[in-house]
């Protein structure tokens, strides 16, 4: 008979004290997952999703004698949607950790309800520096966009790139990466004549695109979250801005791996700073993406996936710590410090900072066996967040 079966059977027929009934609840492990399912983000929930699961999949679900129990929610990225949702989940669910997030209003409307309830909050997407700040209780397996903007900023001058537009998303991630790629840029030499943002909600990205046209600058440095990198690539090569001279250069978001295959050869040759390529030569990556696109129908994870999968490595490496004892605090203490080795490279969770510590590679976007990759020349290691202020 199945466990649970066997419990309602149980509890139908009176067999168990108040006190089976606690034991049964406290030999479970529960991780309330919050992503994006639908709407504008949802390739960032699907990838998270199937990487949590393939974790799941390769480490089984018994973990220092608890049962880990994933709870899914969608949030819709609606900010709002998300409080609730992990009110719900920390209130009725009673979960350990909460986890997930696709952007940043999301990650930083559930800070306080972490705080509150002493509950760890695992980063697995947004990528906006101050999200670590919001609570003691946040850890982070993502990236920081500061982290990419800086390494981008680094290359350019040094590779002909002297006069750049910057063409951001309008909110934290994107603001991030303007500001930090601009006077990292600007103290290396180049310049910056116009910074322009779009909208997070339905971008049109020709208005701006044509303005870029016409002030022909060497390159455009482009941040946009995952999923809207083919959009942007489509029109610029639809305006002939390749053609015209202008490089396209950016963090990685605007090469996602999950997109980069269909983006066409005007994606050829497109150089990003980021932390994670699927093109990644280690044998740990090799042996990730053959499990994932196995698992997935081919589908190629992303640097999203990757974010999912190490965050369910921390949350299994503190349950086995703790052997779940000692609830949210004693769980968080066991996230801190955490070194492995992740798909992406070496991986050092700042015990400090609660933020994630990765190498910055130089990718560049290739053919390789007939698919587009991003192809890594050049590394920058054991990267901090350079927009902590401590
Ligand atoms: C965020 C940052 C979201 C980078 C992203 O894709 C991204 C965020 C959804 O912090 O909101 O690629």
């Amino acid at each position: 008979m199945h466990k649970r079966s066997f419990l309602r059977t149980a509890i139908a027929l009176g067999l168990l004290g108040a006190s089976g009934l606690t034991m049964a609840q406290d030999n479970v492990f529960k991780i309330g997952l919050i992503l994006p399912m639908t709407g504008q983000q949802a390739t960032t929930g699907r990838q998270i999703e199937a990487a949590a699961r393939l974790w799941m999949a390769q480490n089984g679900d018994t973990i220092a004698g608890k049962k880990v129990q994933l709870i899914l929610k969608d949030d819709t990225s609606v900010p709002d949607v998300t409080r609730r949702l992990a009110q719900e989940l920390v209130v009725n669910e009673k979960v350990n950790v909460l986890a997930g997030f696709g952007i940043t209003p999301s990650a930083l409307a559930v800070a306080p309800i972490a705080t509150q309830s002493k509950t760890p909050l695992v980063v697995m997407a947004a990528a906006t520096s101050s999200i670590t700040e919001a609570s003691p209780y946040v850890v982070r397996t993502s990236f920081t966009l500061p982290q990419a903007a800086v390494a981008m900023a680094d290359w350019a001058p040094k590779n002909g790139i002297k006069n750049v537009v910057t063409l951001v998303t309008d909110y934290g991630p994107g603001l991030d990466a303007e500001r930090f790629f601009k006077s990292r840029f600007e103290f290396n030499g180049g310049k910056v004549p116009e910074a322009l943002r779009v909208p997070l909600r339905n971008p049109d990205f020709a208005p701006f695109l044509q303005k870029v046209r016409d002030l022909k600058p060497d390159a455009l440095f482009v941040f946009v979250p995952s999923g809207a990198g083919a959009a942007v690539m489509k029109q610029f090569g639809e305006r002939g801005m390749d053609k015209a001279g202008i490089r396209l250069i950016g963090t990685g978001d605007v090469t996602d791996d999950d997109q980069l295959n269909d983006m066409g050869d005007v994606a050829l040759g497109v150089v990003t700073s980021h932390h994670y390529s699927a093109y990644h030569p280690s044998a740990a990556n090799k042996k990730f993406v053959a499990d994932f696109q196995k698992a997935n129908k081919g589908m190629r994870p992303n640097f999203m996936a990757v974010g999912g999968y190490d965050g369910m490595r921390v949350i299994y490496e503190a349950l086995k710590k703790t052997g779940g004892k000692g609830g949210g605090d004693a769980l968080l203490a066991a996230m801190k410090g955490q070194i492995f080795e992740s798909p992406r490279g070496p991986v050092f969770i700042d015990a400090q900072t609660r933020d994630v510590v990765h190498n910055i590679y130089l990718r560049k976007v290739e053919k390789k066996d007939g698919q587009l990759h991003n192809v890594e020349f050049d590394v920058i290691k054991d990267v901090k967040d350079p927009g902590k202020t401590k």
